[in-house]
């Protein structure tokens, strides 16, 4: 739906500013932070409330981290563990082995902070009339707009990306009757500062460090001190009122605008953050004077200009994908709090389902922009010191799912914040395989931060290793350095920068793998993040060897850099020996229950439900199962997710989401898809059992986790699109609630972009742009008639969907119906199907 927006330029007249409701609208301000909306540039975050009196808008700048660069070898003694810990594997004595392993453990990863809060105080002695805010997804703007005493008063906020700031536009109906003050408040010691009478400025300091919130033995969990000057992020944050009519005063109490029309505050910050590897204080980058282009730079320029280039900007990205589910109806109408309520009482809402899956997209292009660093677990909106799980980079799924909507969502570019920082964690991820383990190569284990955390956490010796040894982190990140590449075709990338981080990361496994007993190579120790298995014994531990998942990850990434290395002509001796590793991989096993087993025998769990389905990695997003290659390991891989049910939080519903569309089950991932959206008004934690969707359409674990979301809307790319399996699949878990529908600007691996238009389940017309050329092979769920479609025959030819061999394959992708090639050629468009 397109929106209507009036924007009437001020003149000394009456003016007003009419805004209409964009669908996700709300008719009351927001009681807590989880109905509050989100906007961003993918530096500055800002959650607004709505209100009316007291308006909160909370602050975050994406550098602002506690903590410093990290300390290369917290625990010298760690390395004398390793040949005790698979000492005790050998001769299966579990919990000898955890206790041993628990030696191998350095420190916690640091914190993403909050910059503060900015108060717009608007005394008021009468209640709204009218009253509502929105957040409109097509131009990354939010507004509140509301009526007392006649006067209509309305706010605009939006953060523009070309000008690195925080735009917020009030006004009133009636001339002069509009009058506010903006204060600040930080939970970092700040000094406040008039720059001038219409700007503040608000200078501090990130903690030094700051304890996870689950960590609760030390006398003093945050603090500000360094002694030797590294660390200690500083900030600089600036208000400024840059027009109005009215009158405005400053002290360092805020500013007062009184008798006005219109105001615009330009709001922005900085902090003196440098790279991963240099001491936020003493090495950091002059802040101030950053903030102070920032803000000369958009002073200069009226809100028209300056809102014309974010929406450009912005639109630049969001445009790129359109989705259509079906109409809703008058349900399209409602305040976004009462649709879902509707829609968790089973109301059919297609468009809801669309506006869900784009709404993932707005949040990865407000959180997650090239040159700045990756979202984190909640994006860049966090208004907490000590967050959930620090809100750092959790690698055993959490970071991970966070871009896996990039490349099929088309928003590649947007990867790169991810594949960037990656490079850091590699480099103290080769430090902690030496200083650890005296291994060579890289590895990250499941917590990292900005500054590029890889050691195993623990606080030497205090964390559970069923968390904190889970040692393949650098495995799984390289999958993204690897995909980034299959999706763009960008040979420089790979050639340069994605492939010699991906073979130090294999490196590091070759050096990891053990042998067993019967010849297989294993992982020694292994944990299936952060389950528990009953053994025969009835012993439950957490720690053994050759966990699937681990199996599964050493699999993914041996092949990916077999693939890269033959496609670059390099490496030739290491290629050999990861074929061999690959031949004598431990084996995948189906147990007793039908099930992939997740553990190395065949034993049962502590929690059968448990939310992570860590062995199904080899499902999604790993593709050593599937169903067109391995439909026996695809029945147990059912099976599995029939045991662990349909329950679970925020992101491992967005998990079985991906898990059924890449079982091709449209209805079983529609039905997930529908128990995400399930509205809760919950607060706290229950990270066992609950998860849904909040108000404000943020994902619930709760408490609030971005990755699920992030997770949802890769669930629908993958129903609609697959390629992953040597072949384009399209419309592959097809639900019958989608039956008729269109999306445009989908991506597939080999640079390939497509437009698909469906009726009753059957593809009607499909439009293939080929950025790079190359046979372009399609799965259809029916016939299409065309003349350059030829039926399928053979391995596909296109490099970029080339499948390694397992010898769990007993079908190839081409067999089946309705598998066709179309030759292209490089940045040429075909359409097939109905004009
Ligand atoms: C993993 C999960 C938790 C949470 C945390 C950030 O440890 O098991 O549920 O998502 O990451």
């Amino acid at each position: 739906m397109k929106r209507l927006f009036f924007s009437f330029t001020f003149t000394l007249s009456i003016l007003s500013t009419v805004f209409s409701q964009a669908p996700i609208h709300y008719k009351q301000p927001a009681r807590n932070w989880n109905e509050a909306l989100p906007v961003g540039n993918g530096r500055l975050g800002v959650m607004t409330f709505g209100r009316v009196n007291e308006e909160l808008l909370q602050l975050n700048e994406e550098t602002l981290w506690s903590g410093g660069p990290v300390e290369k070898n917290p625990n010298p003694d760690a390395i004398n563990h390793l040949p005790a810990v698979r000492a005790a594997l050998n001769r299966e004595d579990y919990e000898g082995a955890s206790k041993e392993l628990q030696k191998i453990q350095g420190l916690y990863t640091e914190a993403y902070q909050p910059l503060g809060d900015l108060l717009i105080k608007q005394p008021f002695d009468a209640q709204p009339t009218t009253y509502f805010r929105d957040l409109d997804l097509q131009n990354a703007t939010a507004h509140t707009q509301f009526t007392i005493n006649g006067v209509t008063y309305s706010r605009e906020l939006f953060v523009s990306a070309p000008d690195q700031v925080i735009v917020l536009r009030l006004t009133a109906s009636k001339k002069g009757t509009l009058n506010f003050s903006a204060s600040t408040r930080s939970p970092h010691p700040v000094s406040k500062m008039i720059i001038s009478k219409n700007e503040l400025s608000m200078r501090g300091k990130a903690p030094v460090h700051a304890d996870p919130n689950y960590v609760n033995y030390n006398s003093e969990p945050v603090y500000y001190k360094d002694p030797t000057g590294c660390k200690g992020m500083r900030f600089d944050w600036r208000v400024k009122v840059q027009t109005t009519d009215g009158k405005v005063t400053a002290d360092t109490s805020g500013i007062t605008v009184s008798d006005a029309t219109e105001a615009i505050l330009l709001v922005t910050a900085a902090t003196s953050f440098n790279g991963f590897d240099k001491c936020p204080d003493s090495q950091g980058r002059d802040e101030k004077a950053l903030v102070e282009s920032y803000l000369k730079r958009a002073s200069a320029k009226s809100i028209d200009i300056i809102r014309k280039a974010h929406i450009a900007d912005y639109q630049r990205y969001f445009n790129r994908v359109k989705l259509t589910l079906g109409q809703s109806g008058e349900a399209a109408h409602l305040p976004m709090d009462s649709r879902l309520m509707r829609y968790a009482q089973m109301g059919n809402d297609p468009e809801l389902e669309a506006l869900y899956f784009q709404f993932g997209r707005y949040l990865l292009i407000s959180s997650s922009r090239p040159g700045g660093i990756p979202a984190n677990l909640q994006g860049i909106w966090n208004p907490m010191t000590r967050p959930p799980w620090s809100s750092n980079y959790t690698t055993n799924i959490n970071a991970q799912m966070n871009y896996w909507p990039a490349e099929p969502a088309n928003l590649s570019d947007l990867h790169t914040t991810f594949t960037d920082w990656i490079a850091s964690a590699a480099k103290t991820g080769k430090e902690t395989a030496k200083n650890f383990y005296g291994m060579n190569g890289w590895t990250v284990h499941h917590n990292s931060d900005i500054w590029g955390a890889s050691n195993p956490v623990g606080d030497k010796g205090k964390g559970s290793p069923s968390w904190a040894n889970w040692a393949m982190g650098g495995a799984w990140l390289s999958q993204h350095l690897w995909e980034h590449y299959t999706y763009s075709g960008d040979e420089k990338y790979l050639k340069s920068y994605a492939y010699p981080l991906m073979r130090d990361a294999a490196q590091f496994c070759l050096d990891w793998l053990v042998k067993d007993a019967n010849g297989n190579w294993i992982t020694s120790p292994a944990t299936s993040p952060e389950n528990v298995f009953v053994t025969e014994k009835g012993i439950k531990q957490a720690v053994s060897v050759a966990t699937t998942m681990d199996m599964a990850l050493v699999y993914d990434l041996f092949t990916n850099v077999v693939h890269a290395s033959e496609h670059l002509k390099m490496d030739a001796d290491l290629r050999k020996t990861l074929e061999d590793r690959l031949q004598h991989l431990f084996p995948l096993q189906i147990g007793k229950k039908g099930n992939l087993q997740e553990w190395y025998k065949d034993w049962e769990d502590q929690d059968p439900q448990h939310r992570h389905v860590s062995h199904l990695f080899a499902l999604h997003p790993g593709r050593y199962i599937s169903p067109l290659r391995t439909p026996k390991f695809t029945d147990a891989a059912r099976k599995t997710l029939e045991i662990r049910g349909d329950g679970g939080t925020g992101w491992s519903k967005s998990w079985k989401i991906n898990f059924w569309a890449r079982l091709h089950d449209g209805n079983h991932a529609y039905k997930l898809l529908r128990e995400l959206l399930k509205v809760t008004g919950i607060e706290g934690t229950d990270y066992a059992n609950a998860g849904g969707t909040y108000p404000n359409l943020f994902c619930a674990h709760p408490p609030f986790q971005i990755d699920g979301n992030f997770g949802g809307t890769s669930g629908i790319a993958e129903m609609l699109l697959q390629s992953q399996d040597g072949l384009i699949n399209l419309l592959p878990a097809l639900p019958d609630a989608w039956a008729t529908g269109e999306v445009k600007g989908l991506k597939a691996r080999g640079g390939f972009e497509l437009d698909m238009n469906w009726k009753d389940g059957k593809i009607t017309r499909i439009i293939i742009k080929s950025a790079l050329g190359g046979n372009c092979r399609l799965k259809l769920p029916n016939a299409l008639t065309s003349a350059k479609l030829q039926a399928a025959k053979g391995k596909n030819s296109n490099s970029f969907y080339q499948v390694f061999e397992s010898k769990y394959q007993t079908t190839t992708p081409e067999a089946g119906r309705f598998v066709f090639d179309l030759a292209t050629e490089k940045n040429k468009i075909y359409i097939l199907g109905e004009n």
